[in-house]
C-alpha cells in the first residue's frame, strides 16, 4: 500500500456457488469483505510497531455503512502532524543506512564501517535514524539488496518520515534509479557523503576548484541515471556545492567544465611545484604528515610550531595543505636546525577515485615530500585498519618519499597494557600525545634522525 501510494484497500471475497453466466464463466456471491488500511503512530501504536490493520470480516452491507472520505481524511490529518513533527529541523536530512554485508568483510569490518557511515552522515549534517543491515553472497545487480528488503527500507522509511537512504557502498545509475523509484525517497551511496562533506569544507580557491571537479568527475557517468529523480526529490546531502547549479546542464557542458577545471588544476599544480622548487633550493628538509582523517594531523602542527591551523572532532576537518617550519635539534652538535613539516587532507577507508584525482595538487604535497609522517589515532577502536588503508592508499600513489616514520598519537587516552603492547610489536614507533604534548622532545630527535640519514 505504501509502495503503491494507497490509501485504504478493500478486499472481497466470493462465495464460489453462483449463477452460470449465459456464455459461461461463474459468477459468485460476495461472501466476506475485508478493510485494510495504513496505521500513524498513536497511544496504541507507539513504536510504529504496526504498519496496517486490517478489519474482521464484514457484511457487504456494513462496508457500504462505512465514510470512507472521512476515514481517509482522518488518517491524512494523522500522518500530516506526525510527519510535521519530525520535520523540525527542516535542513536536517533524515537518514536511513543500509549496509550490506557480503562474504569479503567479517563482522568487525562491517560493523567499523557502519560506525564510519554514521559518522560521517551526521558530519555531513543529516541525522541518522535507523541503520538497516543485510548479510548476501553478492550484491544485487539492480537493487544491491532484495526486494523483500526493499520493501522493508521504503516502509521504515515511510514510518519514520526519513528523506534520505545511504548505502554502504557505490551504487550505479541505474541501482540508484531503481531504488529511488521503490523507495520513493532520494538515495546516495557514500562516495556522495563524502564529497558532499568536501564541499561543505571547502574554504580557499584551490579546495572549491578540487571539490567541484571531484563532484563533476562523480555525476558525469550518473547523469542519466539522476536528472528527473534529483529534482522530484529535492536537495540535501549529496546536492550541495560548488557543483550545485550544473546538475542540471547538459552532459557536455559538464564535460567542458571538467576540462576547464583539470586545466585549472594543473595550472595549481604548476604553481605549487614552483614554491615547493624554491624550497628545495634552500635546501630545506620537507616532511608530509599524512594520517587516518581525525588522527590529530593538524593538533600535531599546532603543538610542534605557531601554526594555527583549524582542528576539530569531526571528519575532514583539513583540505587545504600548510606548510611551516619546526626547529629540531642536531643529534651531535645540539644546534637547531629547520625543517618544514605539512598538515594536509585526511584519509578514509576507500577514498573515491573521484577525490584522489581531483586532489591531486593536493595530494602531491605528499609524494613530493623528503619524508613522510604516518600518524595514527591509537584511541580509535579501529586504528589497525585506518592503519592498514592509509597504507593502501600511499601505496596507490605513484611514488612515494623513502622513509616513513610511524607516530602513535591520542596516548593520553590509551591503557597502559595497550601501550606495552604496542612498543613490543613496533618498537621504531613513536608513542605522543598532541594535546597534552607527551612525547614531543623524542618526536623531535627522531625527526632529525631522518634528517641526518
Ligand atoms: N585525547 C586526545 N585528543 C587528540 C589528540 N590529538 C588530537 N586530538 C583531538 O582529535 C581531534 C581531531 O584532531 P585534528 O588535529 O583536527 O585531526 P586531523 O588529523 O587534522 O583531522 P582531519 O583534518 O579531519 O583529517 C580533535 O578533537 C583533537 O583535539 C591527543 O593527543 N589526545
Ligand atoms: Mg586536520
Amino acid at each position: 500500500m505504501v509502495l503503491q501510494r494507497l490509501d485504504a484497500l478493500v478486499t472481497l471475497s466470493l462465495t464460489g456457488g453462483g449463477f452460470q453466466k449465459r456464455g459461461g464463466g461463474v459468477t459468485g456471491y460476495v461472501q466476506q469483505a475485508y478493510l485494510a488500511h495504513l496505521l500513524p503512530v498513536s497511544e496504541f501504536n507507539p513504536d510504529h510497531r504496526y504498519y496496517w490493520t486490517v478489519s474482521p470480516p464484514l457484511s457487504l452491507e456494513t462496508l457500504t455503512q462505512q465514510d470512507f472520505i472521512s476515514l481517509v481524511e482522518g488518517l491524512e490529518a494523522e500522518f500530516q502532524r506526525e510527519y510535521i513533527a519530525q520535520k523540525v529541523d527542516k535542513d536536517q536530512d533524515r537518514v536511513i543506512l543500509m549496509g550490506v554485508m557480503t562474504q569479503k568483510t567479517t563482522t568487525e569490518q562491517f560493523t567499523e564501517t557502519m560506525i564510519e557511515l554514521t559518522r560521517l552522515v551526521e558530519t555531513a549534517g543529516g541525522e541518522v535514524l535507523e541503520v538497516l543491515e543485510q548479510k548476501r553472497s553478492s550484491t544485487h545487480p539492480q537493487t544491491v539488496v532484495g526486494a523483500g528488503k526493499v520493501e522493508e527500507i521504503a516502509l521504515r522509511a515511510q514510518s519514520l518520515g526519513a528523506n534520505l537512504v545511504v548505502f554502504d557502498r557505490d551504487l550505479s545509475p541505474t541501482q540508484i534509479r531503481n531504488l529511488e523509484m521503490q523507495i520513493g525517497v532520494r538515495v546516495i551511496d557514500r562516495t556522495e557523503v563524502i564529497l558532499d562533506i568536501f564541499a561543505q569544507r571547502a574554504q580557499s580557491r584551490a579546495g572549491k576548484l578540487q571539490v567541484e571537479l571531484a563532484q563533476l568527475e562523480y555525476q558525469l557517468p550518473r547523469l542519466i541515471g539522476r536528472g528527473q529523480s534529483l529534482s522530484r526529490l529535492g536537495g540535501g546531502i549529496g546536492t550541495r556545492g560548488p557543483g550545485e547549479t550544473k546538475l542540471e546542464t547538459e552532459r557536455r557542458a559538464i564535460q567542458r567544465r571538467i576540462a576547464r577545471l583539470q586545466e585549472e588544476v594543473n595550472l595549481l599544480m604548476a604553481h605549487r611545484s614552483r614554491l615547493r622548487q624554491q624550497r628545495q633550493k634552500q635546501e630545506v628538509f620537507s616532511i608530509a604528515i599524512v594520517g587516518y582523517t581525525n588522527a590529530g594531523k593538524s593538533t600535531l602542527l599546532n603543538a610542534l610550531t605557531q601554526a594555527e591551523v583549524y582542528v576539530a572532532d569531526q571528519l575532514f576537518a583539513t583540505l587545504d595543505p600548510t606548510t611551516r617550519r619546526v626547529q629540531v635539534p642536531n643529534l651531535t652538535t645540539g644546534e637547531l636546525i629547520t625543517i618544514l613539516l605539512t598538515d594536509t587532507v585526511g584519509f578514509i577507508h576507500e577514498l573515491p577515485a573521484e577525490l584522489v584525482d581531483a586532489f591531486r595538487a593536493t595530494l602531491e604535497e605528499v609524494i613530493e615530500a623528503d619524508a613522510l609522517l604516518h600518524l595514527v589515532d591509537l584511541s580509535h577502536p579501529a586504528w589497525e585498519n585506518q592503519f592498514k588503508s592509509v597504507l593502501k592508499i600511499l601505496e596507490d600513489m605513484p611514488f612515494l618519499p623513502g622513509p616513513m616514520l610511524w607516530v602513535f598519537n591520542k596516548i593520553d587516552q590509551v591503557a597502559p597494557g595497550m601501550l606495552d603492547w604496542i612498543k613490543g610489536h613496533y618498537p621504531d614507533a613513536v608513542l605522543i600525545s598532541a594535546t597534552s604534548r607527551l612525547g614531543l622532545d623524542e618526536l623531535r630527535n627522531r625527526l632529525s634522525q631522518i634528517v641526518h640519514n
